[in-house]
């Protein structure tokens, strides 16, 4: 009886112990659970998030890209127009520079004209062309331009690119969305997330009713599924595997919770037990009893094991009887009963069930199988686990235990 006290306490320690595992994992996966949760909320953003911009690269292509919406042919107008414009500029410029350079060979003809002239010799035609060409010289004009003029005309008649002038290239396949269509989701997101969403959905459904109705091209598919692009499809699986995760984890936290809620007998003392399997032979068969599990009947033939009946709570039977020298045997009082049922159906019969008698000993052991009526068992088991301390408290000194 000491041994089985000393067990006794030994499977409530590791009953205790084991329950406490279970009330960890429980709180762990709380935390778990409210992580994933905002992981999920956060991806069902994200998916919400470039499923619309999507939709806004659509909107921009079908309004800038080669379908000819009316910015793209303004935008190619507005280019071809401003090459036109500095093309002829750069004409203009050269004819410019060639006629300076004439005005400066004229203007040196006349100065030395003005210069090396006789004036004694009375020819009006010269001395007109002399007073002529200081009138000329003497007068303000405002053909002059200064060098900083020039660069600026020099800048203006480089080509456009990323530096210089207009870009563009970025009107053509820039991502933001830019568009006279695009601002009006530019706008859109000044409203609030719900009737942002609402929108998007107001303006999709519309869309879908032209093409239907033959209104309007599905071919840019802008507002289809059909075919999703790359970054949807990558923002899709994100959000289904975090909801993967989180359905996980709520299923491993039911099932420890459920197993926080099982009977685990006096104390929970049978919680060291689960799973824990005795075996017995007796007859054609070896019996195996798996604690709150099965039982089963194992032929010493070969072939496939008989389930006996599976754990279904508990019950309480009056035993009245000698026990042994040895110890293994009921005695007298209240014991209680493992039920294991719906085992395996018996021919001409009902389901196999049996019913698992326990007394106390010092070792989980079978003593004793047998089948009162067809297919219906009963086993009678030794374990430490229902052993009472008030058995032992009338046999052993009271300040024993303080001591
Ligand atoms: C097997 C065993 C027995 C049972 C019969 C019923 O032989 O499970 O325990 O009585 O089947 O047919």
């Amino acid at each position: 009886m000491r041994g089985a006290l000393k067990r006794r306490k030994e499977l409530l320690n590791d009953a205790n112990r084991l329950k406490k595992e279970v009330e960890a994992k429980v709180q762990d996966f709380g935390s778990k659970i409210e992580a994933f949760e905002v992981k999920v909320k956060d991806a069902e953003d994200n998916l919400g998030e470039v499923e619309r911009r999507e939709k806004m690269k659509a909107v921009r292509r079908s309004a800038t890209g080669k379908s000819g919406g009316k910015l793209g042919v303004l935008s190619t107008m507005a280019k071809s127009r401003v090459d036109e414009l500095r093309a002829s500029l750069a004409k203009t410029k050269n004819q410019r520079d060639a006629m300076l350079g004439r005005v400066v060979e004229l203007q040196d003809l006349l100065s030395a004209l003005q210069k090396d002239y006789n004036p004694n010799f009375n020819d009006e035609g010269v001395k007109a062309a002399v007073r002529g060409w200081e009138d000329y010289f003497a007068r303000d004009t405002d053909d002059n331009w200064s060098e900083a003029e020039d660069r600026d005309l020099e800048a203006v008649l480089k080509e456009d690119n990323e530096e210089n002038g207009i870009n563009w290239t970025e009107f053509e396949i820039d991502d933001e969305p830019e568009s006279d269509v695009a601002v009006l989701y530019q706008l859109s997101a000044y409203l609030p997330p719900s009737l942002k969403i609402w929108l998007d959905e107001k303006m999709s459904s519309v869309r879908q009713m032209l093409v239907e109705n033959g209104l309007l091209a599905s071919k840019s598919d802008a507002f289809s599924a059909v075919a999703e692009s790359k970054a949807v499809q990558d923002a899709r699986k994100a959000l289904s595997d975090a909801q993967l995760d989180l359905n996980n984890a709520r299923n491993d936290l039911k099932h420890h919770q459920e197993d926080l809620d099982k009977d685990y007998g006096p104390e929970g003392i049978f919680r060291a037990l689960k799973d824990q399997c005795v075996e017995k032979d007796s007859g054609e068969y070896v019996y195996e009893l798996c604690f709150l599990s099965q039982t089963k009947q194992k032929s010493k033939k070969g072939g496939a094991d008989t389930v006996m009946g599976n754990f279904n709570g508990y019950d309480f039977e009056e035993a009245d009887e000698e026990v042994g020298p040895d110890g293994k045997g009921l005695g007298r009082g209240r014991r209680i009963v493992m039920k294991y049922e719906n085992g395996q159906h018996c021919w001409n019969g009902p389901s196999r069930s049996t019913r698992v008698i326990l007394a106390c000993s010092e070792k989980e052991e079978i003593w004793k199988v047998s089948e009162s009526e067809k297919c219906v068992y009963r086993m009678e088991v030794g374990t430490a686990a229902v052993c009472e301390q008030r058995i032992a408290g009338k046999k052993e000194e009271k300040g024993k235990d303080e001591l």
